[in-house]
């Protein structure tokens, strides 16, 4: 069997950077990255045998742990009945039920096959809706790689300091203009300049991009209240919180009605899958219903919607949430008071199931406050974690999940690996 090391020179051959992804090949914390052999509750086994707990989880679908026997269930079931139809299934409207029965505010849904389709199809809808072009994002946020969102985005293009990608063109970017997130003022300035401009507001409700930062205070509500004052639609990019941090995700945890939500992640159970979804006079206007094109080959795959079924289901279960919230809350409480013995500056930011971890004393409440956080400090956490078998997000900016699979046996793990590793670091820097 090969080691990480050769089949990572032969995926560096073949592939970008090694990955189809690029925030996988730790080029932010540097080092090489090991390859998965397999996955179960919450470990993975990489190729050489190297365990680890797990708080990345295929980043933030595998909510209830990896390889969960209800899910494997159903999707074993669905096999038996076919990969792909092409045709409308039953899974399809069981799933559409679903997300409707949680998330209150989607009356109508289309299922996609990424968090990508379903924020670009969404933002198309909003432009065809409103026959206005400006779309408004947070710096520092991420709503996949649509040429609209890759202007000063905050995920893997933030991580290689590079705000906006080549290949975008200058007129599209022009059309999407970024705000400080949790600044309602400058919402505010901007709707009074442009509001009559502005075909939508995008935004994630807890950021998971610039790492896990919460709204603050009124800052949902500021962007609700204009939008609906300028005729904008307020669009919810719940791709990572949905069904994560509340059964109804975070537009239950905080009380607040988006015209269209996208979802991701979660709904897929570890297959393929996004949906967009909202008002349904909005969603009406989406083909075949409407005039707005949307499609896609693969969209409600029955495999797929067989997994992310499962999934719902166990998250909707009564405590599920309750759960991950107290071994959020013991996870970053514990690493805060590892880190206060070693002295080390450092500080957390956690909603029931995400967290986010800050070489920073702290409070981390805003990108520019994220971005000052000590890297170098981050990076050599990683890499003492991972030594001792603990697999955090191999990125400073990124968001940490866990799962109901991680119970006190994992979390005391963690919590003695960091002690060693924040006093190793406090020893280097020193
Ligand atoms: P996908 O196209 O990767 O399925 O979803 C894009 C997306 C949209 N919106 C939000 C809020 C997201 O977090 C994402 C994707 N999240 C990243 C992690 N930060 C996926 C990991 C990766 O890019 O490999």
């Amino acid at each position: 069997m090969s080691s990480n090391h050769t089949l990572f020179q032969r995926a560096c051959e073949l592939l970008p950077g090694g990955v189809n992804s690029p925030v996988r090949a730790f080029k932010s914390v540097g080092g090489e990255p090991f390859f998965t052999a397999r996955a179960d509750g919450p470990y993975l086994w990489d190729i050489e045998g190297n365990r680890y707990v797990d708080y990345v989880g295929s980043w933030g679908p595998m909510i209830a742990g990896h390889n969960h026997p209800m899910v494997r269930a159903a999707v074993e079931r669905a096999i038996g009945n076919g990969l792909s139809f092409g045709t409308p299934c039953a899974a399809e409207v069981m799933m559409a039920e679903a997300i409707t029965r949680l998330m209150p505010s989607i009356e109508m849904l289309r299922m996609v096959n990424s968090g990508t389709e379903a924020t670009m199809a969404a933002v198309r809808l909003a432009r065809g809706a409103t026959h206005r072009d400006i779309v408004v994002k947070f710096e520092g946020g991420y709503h996949g790689v649509g040429d609209s969102f890759l202007v000063k985005a905050g995920s893997g293009a933030l991580t290689f300091g590079v705000p906006s990608s080549p290949g975008v063109p200058k007129a599209l970017a022009d059309l999407t203009l970024t705000l400080p997130y949790n600044d309602a003022d400058a919402a505010r300035v901007l709707f009074a300049a442009r509001g009559d401009r502005i075909a939508c507001v995008i935004v994630e409700p807890i950021a998971g991009n610039m790492n896990c930062i919460p709204p603050h205070a009124g800052f949902l509500e500021a962007l609700r209240e204009l939008c609906s004052a300028h005729g904008a639609i307020l669009i919810f990019d719940e791709v990572m919180t949905g069904f994560r941090v509340a059964p109804g995700g975070a537009q239950q945890l905080y009380g607040i009605t988006p015209d269209l939500t996208t979802l991701g992640k979660i709904i897929g159970g570890g297959m393929p899958v996004g949906a967009y979804g909202g008002r349904r006079d909005l969603m009406q206007q989406i083909a075949p219903a409407g005039p707005i094109y949307q499609a896609g080959t693969l969209s409600g795959n029955p495999v797929a919607m067989a997994a992310g079924l499962a999934m719902l289901e166990l998250v909707a279960k009564p405590d599920f949430h309750a759960g991950l919230a107290r071994s959020t809350t013991a996870l970053c409480e514990g690493l805060e008071e590892a880190a206060r013995a070693a002295g080390v500056p450092f500080t957390t930011n956690h909603v029931p199931g995400m967290f986010g971890l800050f070489f920073s004393a702290g409070p981390v409440r805003s990108f520019s406050d994220a971005t000052t956080c000590d890297t170098t400090a981050f990076r050599r956490f990683f890499h003492a974690m991972l030594a001792r078998g603990v697999y955090f997000a191999p990125s400073a900016f990124e968001a940490g999940f866990i799962s109901s699979a991680h119970g006190d046996a994992e979390i005391e793990a963690t919590l003695d690996a960091a002690r060693a590793a924040f006093h190793q670091i406090a020893t280097a820097t020193s």
